[in-house]
C-alpha cells in the first residue's frame, strides 16, 4: 500500500471523487466491502486553536509505538475554495510527517456546496479505509453545519478551544461543543486556561444548559485510563495540552483510546454506524428522487409553479405538492 505506484493511485482516486467523476462511483461500490476497519477521528475547533498541531504531534506518537499505525489526515477546508492559506499552513505545520511513509496527508477544498464536501469526505474515508490506513483524522475548521456531518463520519470528535479572553468559549459559539466525545484546551503554555476550562465546564454541564450530555464530573482535570473497566457512560474529558511544547499528547490518546473503548462495550458504535449509513442512504435517495422528479415534471409547470410562488399567490410547499401530483398523473 505504501509503494509509490499505489500511492499515486490511490491520490487519482480521491481526485475524480473530489470531483464528482461518474466512474469514481463504480470504484468506489468496489471498494466498499473493504471499508469498516479503520478507526476514523474528527477534530475541530475554532481557526488557528491548534487542530493541525495537535494532529501533528499525535501522528508523530503514533508512528513511534512499537507496531506503528498507518495514518491518514483529510483536512477539509469549507471555506476556502481553493488551495488557500489554511491548507497551506497545515503543508508546513505537518511537514515534519512528510516523507513518512506510513502517513498520507490529503487537503479537501469545498466547491461551496456543503452536502457535497460532507459526502465527498466520506467517500475519501471509505477508499483511505479500504486502502488499509489503521488511523483515519478529519480535520475540519469549526464552522458549523459542516462539523456535525462530518461528526457523523468519524467515531470520535475531538473539539479543540483555545484559551481565550473571559468566559467566552469558541467552540459554544460555533455550536460545535455538542458534537464533542473529547475537549482538548490546546495552547496550555498560554494564559487563561483555568478559566477556558471552567467556561468549558459549565458548557458542558447537562444541569448547565440541558443538552442531556454527560459532562465531565471528575474534578480533575486528566482522568486516568483504566481500560480494564469497561465504561457505559462517556463522561466528556476536558485535557490540557500544548502542541507546541508536546505537553498532553499522551493524555489525548489515552482518551482517544478510553472513547472507543466505550463505543465498543456500550454499543454505541454499533447504534452510531447504523445512524450514518441511514442517514447516507437517505441523504443519496433525497438526491436520486430529486433528479428524477425534475426529469419528469414539466418545465413549464414548474416555471409556473414557481413564479405563482414568487408573487405569494401559493406557499412553495403548496407549489411541491402540485408538482408532486403532476408526477403522478
Ligand atoms: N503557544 C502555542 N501556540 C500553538 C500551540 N499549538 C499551535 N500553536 C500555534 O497556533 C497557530 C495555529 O496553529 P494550527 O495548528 O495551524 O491551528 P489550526 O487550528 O489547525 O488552524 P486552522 O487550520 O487555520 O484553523 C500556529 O502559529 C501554531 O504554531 C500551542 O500549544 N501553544
Ligand atoms: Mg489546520
Amino acid at each position: 500500500m505504501s509503494q509509490p505506484q499505489s500511492r499515486r493511485e490511490l491520490a487519482r482516486l480521491i481526485t475524480r471523487i473530489e470531483n464528482g467523476e461518474r466512474g469514481a462511483q463504480a470504484a468506489l461500490n468496489e471498494l466498499y466491502k473493504r471499508t469498516g476497519r479503520a478507526r476514523v477521528i474528527g477534530i475541530t475547533g475554532a481557526p488557528g486553536s491548534g487542530k493541525s498541531s495537535l494532529v501533528a504531534e499525535l501522528i508523530k506518537d503514533l508512528r513511534s509505538q512499537p507496531a506503528p499505525p498507518q495514518v491518514a489526515v483529510v483536512a477539509v477546508d469549507p471555506s476556502s475554495p481553493f488551495s488557500g492559506g489554511a491548507i497551506l499552513g497545515d503543508r508546513i505545520r505537518m511537514r515534519d510527517l512528510f516523507g513518512d511513509p506510513g502517513v498520507f496527508i490529503r487537503s479537501m477544498a469545498s466547491r461551496g456546496e456543503l452536502g457535497g464536501i460532507a459526502s465527498a469526505t466520506a467517500d475519501v474515508v471509505s477508499v483511505l479505509d479500504a486502502y488499509g490506513f489503521d488511523v483515519i483524522i478529519i480535520e475540519t475548521v469549526g464552522a458549523g453545519q459542516l462539523e456535525v456531518d462530518v461528526a457523523r463520519i468519524a467515531q470520535t470528535v475531538i473539539v479543540v478551544e483555545a484559551p481565550g479572553s473571559g468566559d467566552e468559549v469558541q467552540a459554544v459559539k460555533a455550536g460545535i461543543l455538542e458534537i464533542a466525545d473529547v475537549v482538548v484546551v490546546n495552547k496550555a503554555d498560554r494564559d487563561g486556561v483555568a478559566q477556558t476550562i471552567a467556561a468549558l465546564r459549565s458548557a458542558l454541564d447537562p444541569s448547565a444548559n440541558g443538552s442531556g450530555h454527560h459532562a465531565a464530573e471528575r474534578p480533575d482535570v486528566q482522568q486516568e485510563a483504566d481500560l480494564a473497566h469497561p465504561v457505559h457512560v462517556w463522561h466528556i474529558p476536558i485535557i490540557k495540552a500544548s502542541a507546541l511544547n508536546h505537553e498532553g499528547i499522551d493524555a489525548v490518546l489515552i482518551a482517544l483510546e478510553q472513547h472507543a473503548e466505550y463505543l465498543a462495550e456500550s454499543g454505541e458504535a454499533e447504534r452510531r454506524r447504523l445512524q450514518r449509513i441511514e442517514s447516507d442512504i437517505q441523504a443519496r435517495l433525497r438526491e436520486l428522487l430529486l433528479k428524477r422528479a425534475m426529469q419528469r415534471i414539466p418545465p413549464d409547470e414548474y416555471r409556473r409553479l414557481l413564479a405563482a410562488s414568487v408573487l405569494r399567490n401559493i406557499h412553495p410547499a403548496e407549489a411541491a405538492e402540485s408538482l408532486l401530483e403532476s408526477l403522478q398523473s
